[in-house]
């Protein structure tokens, strides 16, 4: 039998993004990732404590390679904080594509955060825009409610799941990732890239039949 892990009150997981355009038949489809909202909407049942992000842009956001004549879609550029991949125009705020999947569950959720909505600075994490200074105050959210390791899920694993996971465990945060309810985007390696770099840092990927109520 696999290794169990009990939650805790003060365990929180955080729900990556489950939104229309990272589902098949969005604007920034990620493969299966429809998947995740049955084992997200079970997994839920198992946390007294649940956040969602929601990816949030404005319209003409830079990340979005419409922004960039001449740009193409998942093409990298240098912006002033440094590489950003460029992508289709994607959770734009108020469309269809920004509204969470129609299948997801999670009534008791405490905190919805909105995150990309300064129009030249994407942001993938939960805690800190891509120029890494910008704070989104999750931390502070967090520390002030006593809740002190997260479960992360949801989309994309090699983005937002990656970064949101990356900063809590160097926030000081316990940090485990629930693999099997993430799907990946998967450009240039970013998926392998991510597993390698979890792991460099000590963040277990576990699966979500191993989290048990406590
Ligand atoms: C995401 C790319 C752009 C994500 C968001 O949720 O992983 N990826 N915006
Ligand atoms: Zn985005």
């Amino acid at each position: 039998m696999a290794e169990r892990i009990a939650v805790a009150p003060s365990d929180i997981l955080l729900v990556v993004d489950v939104q229309n355009d990272f589902c098949p038949g969005g604007n920034l489809a990620v493969t299966k990732g429809d998947e995740v909202v049955a084992i997200v909407n079970r997994l839920c049942q198992r946390f007294h404590h649940v956040v969602l992000t929601q990816d949030w842009h404005p319209r003409g956001h830079l990340s979005f390679a419409s922004s960039h004549p001449g740009r193409k879609p998942f093409e990298t550029i240098v912006l002033p904080y440094g590489p950003q991949v460029l992508w289709p125009d994607h959770c734009v705020q108020e469309t269809q594509g920004a509204e969470f999947h129609a299948g997801l569950r999670i009534p008791h959720a405490e905190l919805v955060l909105h995150k990309g909505y300064h129009r030249a600075i994407d942001s993938y994490s939960a805690f800190f825009e891509n120029d890494r200074t910008t704070p989104t105050g999750l931390a502070g959210y967090l520390r002030e409610r006593g809740l002190a390791r997260l479960f992360v899920a949801g989309l994309a694993f090699d983005f937002c799941v990656r970064y949101s996971a990356e900063d809590a465990h160097r926030a000081g945060f316990g940090v485990v990732v629930v693999e099997d309810a993430c799907r990946a985007i998967d450009v240039d390696g970013s998926a392998a890239a991510t597993r390698q770099s979890l792991a460099d840092l000590g963040v277990a990927l576990i699966g979500a039949d191993a989290i048990v109520e406590r």
